[in-house]
């Protein structure tokens, strides 16, 4: 819904801009603050440009920012902001979720740059085995890999392709009392959900 504000904002031109940010309602304004209220400034390439969000982790989970990169490669592509789950790019740092007892969904999230990870952590409690099932879904772009680990960070299953833009894998028979990992990658930056469950047994695909 912010996504969506923010992009009326700019189709409205400089309504609602304090008129010192210039011609371009996108670019930072030379005094401060210099950018309305809700967006902090950027540097995007050359340019230093007004973004939604301030960047503090404040739970806002689903704003959108543009990609800071500078090798031009990734120019115009809005990553989801998951700051707030970030870092998680391995076990040790991996997001805990309550995903033993409730099916969790997370999303819209972001794989960038390219070489981010994102590990999310469902500590398994002690009594009879259980399965679980993670899905990673995106709406465009390249696809995403990703796996379910171990305690010990090891590759138990990889998640394989379950559609057009899914990938999915069901672990079972995991021994309770353990830590287990979803850990997504790709091999460019993309925005995807992600669905963590455990459930006795695996259900069909
Ligand atoms: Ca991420
Ligand atoms: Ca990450």
């Amino acid at each position: 819904m912010r996504a969506f504000l923010f992009i009326s904002v700019l189709a409205a031109g400089c309504t609602g801009y304090n008129p010192d940010l210039g011609p371009n309602p996108f670019l930072c304004g030379d005094d401060n603050p210099r950018c309305p209220e809700g967006y902090t400034c950027e540097l995007n390439g050359t340019q230093e440009i007004c973004v939604e969000g301030d960047g503090d982790g404040d739970g806002d989970d689903n704003s959108l920012t543009v990609d800071g990169s500078t090798d031009g490669s990734m120019n115009g592509f809005m990553c989801a902001n998951d700051g707030n789950l970030e870092p998680n790019d391995t076990t040790a740092d991996a997001y805990a979720t309550d995903a033993a007892t409730t099916m969790r969904i997370f999303g819209p999230l972001s794989i960038c740059p390219a070489t981010d990870k994102d590990t999310f952590k469902i500590a398994l409690p002690a009594g009879a085995a259980r399965a679980i099932t993670i899905t990673v879904t995106w709406d465009s772009g390249t696809a995403l890999s990703g796996a379910i680990l171990g305690g010990g960070g090891q590759t138990l299953m990889p998640l394989s392709p379950a559609g057009e833009r899914a990938i999915r894998a069901c672990a079972r028979d995991l021994p309770g009392g353990a830590n287990y990992y979803a850990q997504v990658s790709g091999t460019a930056q993309n925005n995807y959900r992600i669905q963590l469950e455990t459930a006795a047994a695996c259900s069909a695909p």
